[in-house]
């Protein structure tokens, strides 16, 4: 075993400055040095290992490479997430022993556990029917590992958090390599493919401005330990149904922009799921190929969740905008109608039909926008 002490491997990042010791509390900031970290997974007998719910590919790649890591190295290690679940979840863990917490909290289960490991978030309010769980252990028994700018501090005294690291993968790939003492290249298979799946699904499969020189360094030492990327975004991003790109189809072609075309609407009606066969949930990324259009802001999807002649309308409004100079805090817009969300992407069900829904809904985009009166329809047609 290496010493725990030694600098950073080539291809992993370094994180937690000396300083962060001192930093006054409260502050979401480092506590270790990553072979400080190292040496904690090292450490570990029986470890749970937990991540926001709703996980994504970073969160299901960094909690898998940890189970798989402290299992390596003699620890009785197994994952537990809380949904909603990626339909793709299974395929990555194969035989990691996950557990999904449906509807109840995790409460009493796994008591033995020298380890709580939260990564790819330190906040409470993301980890959902797991705090419970989490707030047990104690802040002296978790451990968080994360690369994000806001959390909370008490959760765990002992955490590893670099906000300059593209994913929460990066930051775990650095105290995996001190505590197996292995260069990326050198890491077992099982653990390299989820390290570059977080790598890659954080950083939009290498497109966005997180994308540093330490990401490739990373993502060639994986490369390196066999990681076949092509696999991994066959199994993430094309597991689409038959039924979606004509649903698709169907949105597209109905799409009307406002505002001089800064504004794309799509509606969905049921209609249209009864004609394609495809599934509500099945309308996720449809705001991309509106924002792939230069001119366009902001987009608005409406979708019919209740018939037409329903007595009790219901419209689900789904909101997205573009960053940058002037962008559209959605966040703002749902707020403004009893929704929420976040700045760039937010949300609002509406107890109003359709085309109802979408006259307030663009009305309240347009005052966000600092304008009135320019909502006429500029193309687009059913
Ligand atoms: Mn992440």
């Amino acid at each position: 075993m290496p010493d725990p002490s030694a600098s950073p491997l080539p291809g992993t990042t370094s994180a937690a400055p000396a300083g962060a010791l001192a930093s006054a509390p409260g502050d979401y900031v480092g506590t270790l040095t990553v072979g400080q970290a190292g040496q904690a997974l090292r450490a570990a007998r029986r470890a749970v290992v937990v991540t926001h719910a709703k996980p994504d590919g970073d969160a299901v790649g960094t909690t898998l490479a940890a189970v798989r890591s402290l299992q390596a190295m003699g620890c009785q290690a197994e994952a537990w997430f809380a949904g909603p679940f990626p339909a793709w979840l299974e395929d990555l863990a194969v035989d990691t022993p996950i557990r999904k917490i449906g509807a109840a909290p995790a409460t009493g289960e796994a008591a033995d556990a020298d380890l709580a490991l939260v990564v790819d978030t330190g906040s409470w309010s993301q980890l959902d029917l797991l705090k419970e769980w989490v707030t047990a252990r104690g802040p002296e028994r978790t451990l968080i590992i994360d690369h994000h700018r806001h959390g909370n501090p008490e959760m765990a005294s002992r955490r590893l958090i670099d906000n300059q690291a593209a994913s929460a993968t990066q930051v775990l790939a650095g105290a995996v390599c001190q505590a197996m003492g292995r260069a990326a290249e050198s890491l077992p298979l099982a653990i390299a493919e989820p390290l570059y799946l977080g790598l890659a699904t954080d950083t939009g499969w290498f497109k966005f401005s997180s994308v540093s020189a330490e990401v490739f360094d990373l993502a060639a030492g994986l490369l390196r330990a066999g990681v076949r990327p092509e696999r991994l975004y066959e199994i993430i991003e094309q597991r689409d149904s038959a039924a979606r790109p004509v649903l698709l189809g169907r949105a597209l072609a109905g799409m009307t922009y406002h505002r001089d075309g800064a504004i794309a609407a799509m509606a969905i009606r049921k209609a249209d799921f009864g004609a394609t066969g495809a599934e509500p949930e099945e309308t996720g990324g449809f705001s991309e190929q509106a924002l792939a259009v230069a001119a366009v802001r902001v987009v608005a999807i409406f979708t019919e969740v209740t018939p037409p002649d329903a007595a009790e309308p219901l419209t689900k409004v789904s909101l997205r905008s573009k960053p940058g100079a002037n962008a559209v805090d959605v966040a703002a817009v749902a707020a403004s109608l009893g929704g929420g969300g976040h700045v760039r992407a937010a949300g609002v069900k509406l107890r109003l039909r359709l085309a109802e829904a979408q006259r307030a809904v663009l009305a309240a985009i347009d005052q966000a926008m600092g304008g009135i009166g320019q909502t006429g329809a500029a193309g687009g047609a059913r």
